[in-house]
């Protein structure tokens, strides 16, 4: 159950996106078949198929017409004749045209194609002038000018640039003596490409010879420049997406895409960030929240974020796309004061984009780099000789760094891992194979919750192997000294060596991985009961039909003081409250059998009976009475009851029982296995999640066909077993209003193919009416075959949580803007018990008078999961009571 959002992609840039770069760069504009093609076009492109057109296409055309009416009027041959020629004729005309096709392409894929090449170059003998800074001011024009100068000199020496050398663009200028970032226009003909890209990349860290230099007076150093996608070549006319910020002072600079969160970026478009820090600085750049379309092949938008002002691949930091939970560690470091952020925006589809700071920090000394790997590339190792201190890795491809850590001589010394992402496609769960960090000769990898490392002395090495593919956002790390006899002073040392706020020992919740911060606690007596075996538990978990305590000591000798109700849960409550018209069990139980429910006005909290009377009981629905004079409220109550009465009762993420949950069905998809739940409302009709059936990464979530369900499963990898029915889907019908922006009304009603057979493990789920109440506080439970932690992997046999419902107004705090009214949180605010990937379109099973269940809700969403104060968010299942019936009359 608990585990991650849908966390992004992202990756190192260069290989992949060389390929690519090679491939659009250098595109024919035109790319129409030889209709488009005019002969001795302006371009020159088509001026070789012209003259092959005239000599073999027009003859050809003339040619078979006049040879066939001949043959017919010499001879007057017979039929098959006629046949034979003008099949011959008509195999040698689509020879022709094939030919001629053919030489078409060749000479297409010859003629010259715009080529921009990316670049950046220094200016040694200028200073920085801070008017650099302002494209629009006089000082730029002047120095670009002279830089186009100087290029165009350049270019004109090199005898496979200077003829198709078209012209230049200073984007921008940095600190160093002055570095200029440019692009650089061609017209090179195909077969001098290559030949061009190869004299371009060698005259990089050229001087331009004395001649240029006294022309441009100025020594130009470092010309670097990289063939360009030209989607991401900024248009110095069109600044409507582009943002130049300057880092003030050591404080944040937010920054974030046009209109988010409330509305989505623009689709089809270039936005670029120009961050500058001050000279001798570096910075600090970190996405807070990171929502784009998800990565695809076919066309995907994206964030790079580049180590220069120039938008050259081989400078670029990271690739992002998709969607990162807030946890997620994207902070990324400059080598220099700049950093150029680009959003390429390629679909149509809407999400929020991002929401980042970055700050400047004081640039290491040459002295304090000499550990670093590169010069000029972020820090890497090296000694760290402090009481504590931080060091991370956001990293390039093939590096090995190694920190030696040195606390003073009567510490020891642990080093924290507070972020940990060393994940890299293909290599296989616990064997660090590529990219990885090595202490105390133990190799970690992969995604990893906080941990703590520690060493006996007062001295650790850790060590950083990247290999030469993708790289991860690294890990930021901490590292302390403690004293061996008290190594959490003032806080709580877990098993595992992690210190935690002493408030958290013995609260009732495990926030040691280990659960030692549990064990042998002495509760406090005036809020907690003592578990037999020694956990605390809240008081008023007790006696309220809920195992907490593993040993169920919680739930022993629960019965009622005189003059209590006891409720069909366990709780005890004064007597008044019995029959009130108000569900103080929580089960419904007090209000259930009450004899003289009275027929009110009709309001909105009041229950509809079928002959358009209204009663004043709450959730009177299939609660074992009969409240409406028709009795309508007992009607359709063939649902939400489990086969047989064996319940057990834990909470957490656990295994459940086989056929305890009979409502709950496992879609999958094609090809892809189990994606979402979603649950039986009747023979042929389930609820789900619509954000379940939108269409992503080119597969067709929305088809019907592209789903089958398994009904009465258990365990995932035993989908023949008995008793489990497997049908298609023949119809879905997402709500209208769907938004998969914000996830408003989250809910797709499912027609099988084929209805179901009611089993001792398929059985329907009873749906509330429009006014149900489920009330703050109530435990509820969610079940699915989803992710069972944070990061983690889909679980085999179905889970179920029991989770309580949490108060709208708390909600619309803890996840501010992001609540409607269609939406449910349920959850706890110390974490711990969620839904999570996977458990999407499942449903909430409330536990209701006459032991049945009700659906509160489907799974819909969450910041992550089983996290403080992030409870998982539901779509309210009583809203779209009328809306069922009018869909499908269930
Ligand atoms: C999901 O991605 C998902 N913690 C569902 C529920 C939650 C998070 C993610 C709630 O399907």
């Amino acid at each position: 159950m608990p585990a991650d959002t849908r966390r992004g992609g992202h990756c190192s840039v260069l290989p992949a996106f060389l390929a690519q770069l090679d491939l659009r760069a250098w595109t024919c504009p035109s790319p129409a078949g030889p209709a488009g093609c005019r002969a001795g076009g302006s371009d020159g492109q088509c001026a070789g198929f012209s003259v092959q057109n005239m000599n073999g296409c027009e003859e050809g055309v003339e040619f078979l017409p006049a040879n066939n009416s001949r043959k017919v009027e010499k001879g007057g041959p017979r039929r098959w004749v006629v046949l034979v020629a003008v099949l011959a004729a008509f195999l040698a005309l689509s020879l022709l045209a094939g030919l001629l096709a053919w030489r078409f392409q060749g000479e297409r894929r010859q003629g010259p194609l715009p080529g921009i090449f990316n670049g950046y170059l220094s200016v040694r003998n200028e200073n920085f002038l801070d008017a650099y800074e302002n494209s629009n001011s006089t000082e730029f024009a002047n120095l670009a000018k002279k830089v186009k100068e100087a290029l165009k000199f350049l270019y004109s020496g090199i005898p496979v640039l200077g003829p198709y050398y078209k012209t230049s663009t200073v984007t921008a200028f940095s600190e160093g003596s002055v570095i200029a970032y440019y692009w650089s226009e061609f017209d090179i003909p195909k077969h001098l490409v290559k030949e061009a890209e190869q004299a371009m990349a060698e005259k990089r860290m050229v001087t331009v010879p004395p001649r240029a230099r006294s022309m441009s007076s100025f020594v130009m150093t470092s010309v670097v420049a990289f063939p360009s996608d030209p989607r991401i070549i900024q248009n110095t006319r069109d600044n409507s997406c582009s943002f130049a910020l300057h880092a003030q002072g050591s404080e944040p600079t937010r920054f974030s895409t046009p209109g988010f969160p409330d509305s989505p970026y623009p689709s089809h478009a270039r936005c670029q960030w120009t961050l500058r820090g001050d000279a001798d600085s570096v910075l600090s750049l970190t996405f807070r929240s990171f929502d784009v379309a998800t990565c695809d092949e076919r066309g995907s938008d994206l964030v790079t974020v580049y180590d220069t002002l120039s938008p050259v691949e081989p400078r670029a930091v990271v690739q992002l796309c998709g969607t990162y939970p807030p946890s997620y560690n994207l902070t990324f470091l400059s080598s220099q004061n700049v950093l150029l952020i680009t959003l390429v925006t390629s679909t149509e589809r809407r999400h929020p984009g991002f929401e980042a700071v970055f700050f400047q920090l004081p640039r290491m000394s040459s002295k304090g780099r000499e550990a670093g790997w590169l010069l000029g590339a972020p820090r890497c190792g090296g000694y760290l000789r402090a009481a504590q201190g931080t060091f991370n890795s956001h990293y390039p491809p093939n590096v090995n760094c190694t920190w030696h850590i040195e606390v003073p001589n009567n510490k020891n010394v642990k080093v924290r891992f507070k972020a940990f992402f060393l994940q890299e496609p293909n290599v296989p769960v616990g064997s660090c194979t590529k990219d990885y960090v090595e202490i105390n000769g133990e190799k970690y990898c992969g995604e990893r919750p906080q941990f703590v490392t520690s060493s006996r002395s007062n001295k650790i090495t850790v060590h950083f192997h990247s290999d030469q593919s993708y790289t991860d956002t690294g890990f930021l790390a901490e590292f302390l000294s403690f004293d061996a006899h008290d190594p959490c002073p003032g806080s709580f040392m877990c098993n595992t060596g992690r210190c935690i706020r002493k408030e958290l020992r013995c609260d009732g919740w495990a926030d040691c991985t280990d659960y030692s911060d549990e064990l042998n606690c002495k509760c406090n007596a005036t809020y907690q009961f003592t578990c037999r075996d020694k956990f605390c538990k809240p008081l008023f978990w007790v006696c309220d039909s809920v195992r907490d305590c593993e040993d169920g000591s919680d739930e022993e000798g629960c019965s009622c003081p005189p003059s209590t109700f006891k409720c069909d849960n366990g709780k005890c409550l004064p007597q008044s409250q019995q029959c009130d018209r108000k569900d103080d069990c929580g089960d419904g139980s007090d209000e259930a059998k009450c004899q003289d429910v009275k027929a009110v006005t009709c309001t909105e909290h009041t229950y509809r009976c079928l002959n358009g009377l209204c009663v004043d009981k709450s959730n009177p629905q299939c609660d074992g009475n009969e409240d409406c004079t028709d009795g309508s409220d007992e009607k359709d109550c063939d649902c939400g009851r489990r086969s047989f009465t064996r319940q057990s009762r834990v909470v957490g993420g656990e295994n459940s029982d086989q056929g305890e949950w009979p409502w709950q069905v496992s879609l999958h998809a094609l090809g892809q296995g189990h994606l979402c739940g979603a649950s039986l409302i009747s023979p042929s009709w389930m609820v789900s999640a619509a954000h379940c059936f939108v269409d992503d990464r080119g597969f067709r979530y929305s088809e019907h066909s592209m789903w089958t369900a398994f009904l009465g499963l258990h365990d995932q990898s035993k989908r023949n077993a008995p008793g489990v029915q497997e049908r298609g889907l023949q119809r879905i019908i997402k709500h209208p209003f769907f938004n998969d922006f914000t996830f408003d009304y989250d809910i797709a009603l499912l027609q099988l193919d084929r209805p179901v057979e009611y089993s001792a493990t398929i059985r329907p789920i009873c749906l509330p009416a429009a006014d149900h109440t489920f009330p703050a506080g109530k435990a509820i439970w969610v079940t699915g075959w989803g992710h069972t932690q944070e990061a983690g992997q889909g679980a085999m046999i179905l889970q179920k949580g029991e989770i309580r419902v949490i108060n709208q107004t708390t909600c619309e705090h803890l996840l501010p803007q992001q609540i409607t009214p269609r939406m449910i949180c349920v959850g706890y605010l110390s974490g711990g018990v969620d839904a999570c990937q996977g458990d999407s379109g499942g449903p909430l099973s409330s536990p209701e008078a006459d032991g049945r269940m009700f659906q509160a809700g489907v799974v819909s969403w969450g910041e992550g999961c089983a996290q403080r104060n992030k409870p998982g968010v539901y779509t309210r299942l009583p809203v779209f009571r009328d809306w069922i019936k009018a869909q499908i009359g269930v």
